[in-house]
C-alpha cells in the first residue's frame, strides 16, 4: 500500500503557508509546520487547521527559527519528509531597505543551509524555494524564466541568492530543488502592511469611523496580482513533477496601484480621491520596481496550471473579508458609504 506523504512547511503562519497547509492536509499529507517563537502566539491563520488536524496527528507544529540549522537538521533526520516547502522569509520589500543583513540571513543563508542539510541527510527529499518576481527588478515586462534578474532591494538581492542556491543544489548535487518565481499574490490573509490589504482593511476602518485617510506612497507602479489560493496550488503542482525546474506563476495582466484603489472604492461607489493621499515619504522606497507583468506560459504548458481568480474577484474577496472583520456585510457597507 502507498504511504501518505509528509511535508515540512517553513512560513506556515504566513499567507501562503497557511493556504498551502490546508491544501496538503486535504490531500492527506502529514504536515510539519516550522514556526518561530514569538512573545505573542501568531497562529491566527492556522488556528482552524490546528483545531482540526493536530489531535489526529496529521499536523505537527515545531518551534524552529528558519536560521536555526542544527534544529532543522534534527527534524529532517527524525521525520524524513517527502517534500520541503521553504516559504519563510522577511517578505516585506520596503522594510528590507532597513534590515538588509537580517533579510539576507533569513531569506538566503537559511535556504543554503537547509539544502546542504537535505543533501547530507536526506537526499531524496524534494525542495521548493519561494522565489519572487521582485528578482526581475528593473527588467522590462513581460518577465519569464529567461528574463535577467535586476533586483532593486535587499529583499530582491536575497531572493536572487536563494534562487541560484536552489539551482546549484539541483545541478551540482542532483537534489530535486525547484524555484517558483511567483508574481504578487494576495488574499484576505495578506499582511496588513502590503499595499492591497492596507487599502481594503483601511477602507473598512474608514466606514466605521476609525480612520479618516489612507496614506500611500507611489501609486503609479504596476503589479501583476493573483490570488494566493491559486498560487499555492501551482506550488504543489511543481513538486509533483518528475524533474525539478523553475516556473513563473502570474496572471499575465498588470495594473497600477491606482487602478487597484479605484477598483476597491468603486465597489462601494466612493470617490477614492476624498480618502487617499499619495507620495507619503514614509512609503517611498530608495529604488522601485516599476513594472511587473509575468509570462507564465511555461507553467501553463507543463504544469497545466492557470489561475481561477481575476483582479475583480480578488478585490471583492479581500474587501468583503475586511468588512466582515468589522461586522459589516457588503450591503450594509454600501449604505454607510452613501452617507460619507
Ligand atoms: P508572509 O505572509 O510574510 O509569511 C512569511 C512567513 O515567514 C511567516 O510565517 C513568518 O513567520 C515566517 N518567518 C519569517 N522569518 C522567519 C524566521 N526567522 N524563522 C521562521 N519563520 C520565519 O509571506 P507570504 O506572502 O506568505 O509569502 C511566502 C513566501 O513567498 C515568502 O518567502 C515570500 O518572500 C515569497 N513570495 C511571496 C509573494 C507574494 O506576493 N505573497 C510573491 C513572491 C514570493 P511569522 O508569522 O512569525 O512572522
Ligand atoms: O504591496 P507591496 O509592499 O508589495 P511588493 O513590494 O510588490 O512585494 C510583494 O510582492 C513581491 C513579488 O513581486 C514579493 F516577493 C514580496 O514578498 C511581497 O509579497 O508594494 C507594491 C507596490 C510597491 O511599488 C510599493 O512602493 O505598492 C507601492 N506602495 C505604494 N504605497 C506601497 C504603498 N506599498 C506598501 N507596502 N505600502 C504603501 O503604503
Amino acid at each position: 500500500m502507498k504511504k501518505n506523504k509528509s511535508a515540512f512547511i517553513t512560513g506556515i503562519t504566513g499567507q501562503d503557508g497557511s493556504y498551502l497547509a490546508e491544501l496538503l492536509l486535504k490531500k492527506n499529507y502529514t504536515v510539519h509546520g516550522l514556526i518561530r517563537r514569538t512573545s505573542v502566539l501568531n497562529i491566527d491563520r492556522i488556528q482552524e487547521i490546528i483545531d482540526k488536524y493536530e489531535k489526529i496527528r496529521k499536523l505537527k507544529i515545531h518551534y524552529i527559527d528558519v536560521t536555526d540549522t542544527s534544529s532543522i537538521t534534527n527534524l529532517i533526520l527524525k521525520y524524513k519528509p517527502n517534500e520541503f516547502y521553504n516559504l519563510a522569509a522577511m517578505s516585506h520589500v520596503g522594510i528590507s531597505f532597513f534590515t538588509g543583513e537580517a533579510t539576507l540571513n533569513i531569506n538566503s543563508l537559511a535556504c543554503y543551509r537547509i539544502l546542504e542539510s537535505i543533501m547530507k541527510n536526506h537526499k531524496s527529499c524534494k525542495f521548493y524555494q519561494a522565489s519572487s518576481s521582485e528578482m526581475f527588478g528593473s527588467s522590462k515586462p513581460p518577465q519569464n524564466e529567461k528574463t535577467e534578474f535586476n533586483p532593486q532591494s535587499p529583499y530582491g538581492v536575497s531572493k536572487v541568492a536563494a534562487f541560484h542556491t536552489t539551482k546549484y543544489f539541483r545541478q551540482a548535487h542532483g537534489i530535486f530543488a525547484s524555484n517558483g518565481i511567483l508574481f504578487n499574490h494576495e488574499s484576505p490573509r495578506r499582511g496588513l502592511n502590503f499595499v492591497t490589504r492596507k487599502i481594503t482593511h483601511s477602507l473598512a476602518r474608514i466606514l466605521i469611523g476609525k480612520e479618516k485617510k489612507i496614506e500611500l506612497g507611489d501609486i503609479s507602479t504596476k503589479r501583476d496580482w493573483g490570488h494566493s489560493k491559486d498560487y499555492v496550488r501551482g506550488i504543489w503542482m511543481m513538486m509533483q513533477q518528475k524533474k525539478a525546474d523553475d516556473f513563473v506563476l502570474s496572471t499575465g495582466i498588470n495594473y497600477s496601484i491606482e487602478d487597484f484603489v479605484k477598483k476597491v472604492f468603486r465597489i462601494l461607489n466612493l470617490d477614492w480621491k476624498k480618502f487617499v493621499t499619495t507620495n507619503n515619504k514614509a512609503y517611498l522606497r530608495p529604488s522601485e520596481v516599476r513594472n511587473l507583468k509575468g509570462d507564465s506560459s511555461k507553467a501553463r504548458k507543463i504544469l497545466k496550471w492557470k489561475p481561477k481568480y481575476n483582479l475583480d474577484d480578488l478585490c471583492l474577496d479581500m474587501l468583503k473579508s475586511d468588512l466582515k472583520l468589522y461586522g459589516m456585510t457588503l450591503d450594509e457597507a454600501k449604505k454607510i458609504a452613501k452617507k460619507l
